[in-house]
């Protein structure tokens, strides 16, 4: 039978975005070399995550290497190298990571437009079990770079430009968003290009899947804990749903939005804002939910309309197939 076909016209993510910008002559290339800082940063923490494990057997993390220094983890590595990698970019003005207490304003001499929110290692927990991790990101633009405060960095999810995450799992993925609906790209590393794989992701209407930390239950309010209950008692005489939980947002969101369903981090009596940061982690995960068909909704509010108060502010997040994100809704609708 005939040989298996070999593609020769590769659609990496770099020439994907340079089609998309085609549209948007004025923004000349300045995205572009922003995300290719992006992709960069996100092969160096692929290729340092497929050595964690064998780092650790040979006695390198956490302890003193020949110059006396002591080795750095891995989540403060990612970290510095996305700072570096945006900073040398020479489009960012102001940077807001996970990682750092305060904002980082990029030296004058340095600037571009750009803002860019990030959670360089999210998941980091999982790492020394071998379980999927993330870089979750988000993109704005200033409106004048020479004179940037906190406040233009405290915008709405609204005003995003971009957004997206790359998972380091079985595969490399980056899943990204320029406003214009979802593609996926998966890391060839004998090429050391993303690849279009997922072209124009949409998500299932409704799913058959729930994602959430159960062992918070005795702590959730009434909205929450009876969606969960019709998850598993449903009382439409449809069937139960499944629950997946992997405890890494970008592993549990990345399966939300190629199977559809809902992933949820509610609020609860010992965490009145939920877990996950509004700026790194809701707003990106929820703008390509949008993006995707779906919803993601606050408990109270559209997850993109907060207003972030502070840089490291939390929300209760509800997020996923537009359907099931509808019912979560109307709960909350019905308690108030
Ligand atoms: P981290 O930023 O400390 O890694 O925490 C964020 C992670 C998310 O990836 C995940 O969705 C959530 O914490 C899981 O929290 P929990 O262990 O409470 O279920
Ligand atoms: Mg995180």
């Amino acid at each position: 039978h005939a040989a298996e076909a070999q593609r020769t016209d590769l659609m990496t993510i770099t020439r994907h975005v340079l089609n998309e910008q085609s549209r948007h002559p004025e923004s000349r290339g300045d995205f572009t070399i922003l995300l290719s800082h992006i992709v960069l940063g996100c092969k160096f923490v692929a290729s340092a995550v497929n050595k964690a494990g064998l780092a650790k057997l040979i006695g390198l993390a956490g302890e003193t290497n020949v110059q006396g220094e002591e080795q750095k983890k891995l989540d403060v590595l990612s970290n510095e190298v996305f700072v570096k990698a945006l900073v040398s970019s020479g489009r960012t003005c102001v940077l807001v990571s996970e990682e750092n207490e305060e904002a980082i304003f990029v030296d004058p001499a340095l600037r571009g437009k750009y803002c860019v929110c990030f959670d360089p290692l999210d998941g980091s927990s999982n790492i020394d079990c071998g379980v999927s991790i993330g870089t979750i990101f988000g993109i704005y633009m200033i409106k004048d770079k020479d004179n940037v405060t906190l406040e233009d960095v405290l915008q709405p999810g609204t005003n995003m430009l971009a957004a997206g995450y790359c998972m380091y799992g079985s595969s490399c993925t980056l899943v990204l968003s320029t406003g214009n609906g979802v593609n996926g790209f998966t890391l060839d590393p004998s090429l050391g290009e993303f690849i279009l794989t997922h072209p124009n992701i949409k998500i299932p209407k409704k799913g058959k899947i729930y994602s959430v930390n159960e062992g918070n239950a005795k702590n959730w309010d009434g909205p929450t804990a009876k969606f969960v209950e019709k998850c598993k008692y449903p009382q439409d005489g449809s069937s139960p749903k499944s629950l997946r939980y992997i405890g890494s947002m970008v592993a549990d969101v990345h399966r939300t939005l190629l199977y559809g369903g809902i992933f949820l981090y509610p609020a609860d009596q010992k965490s009145p804002n939920g877990k996950l940061r509004v700026l790194y982690e809701v707003f990106p995960m929820s703008f390509l939910m949008e993006q995707a068909g779906g919803q993601s909704f606050t408990g109270k509010q559209r997850a993109l309309e907060l207003a972030p108060a502070k840089l490291h502010d939390r929300s209760p997040i509800f997020l996923g197939s537009y359907d099931d994100v509808e019912e979560i809704k109307a709960l909350y609708a019905s308690e108030s």
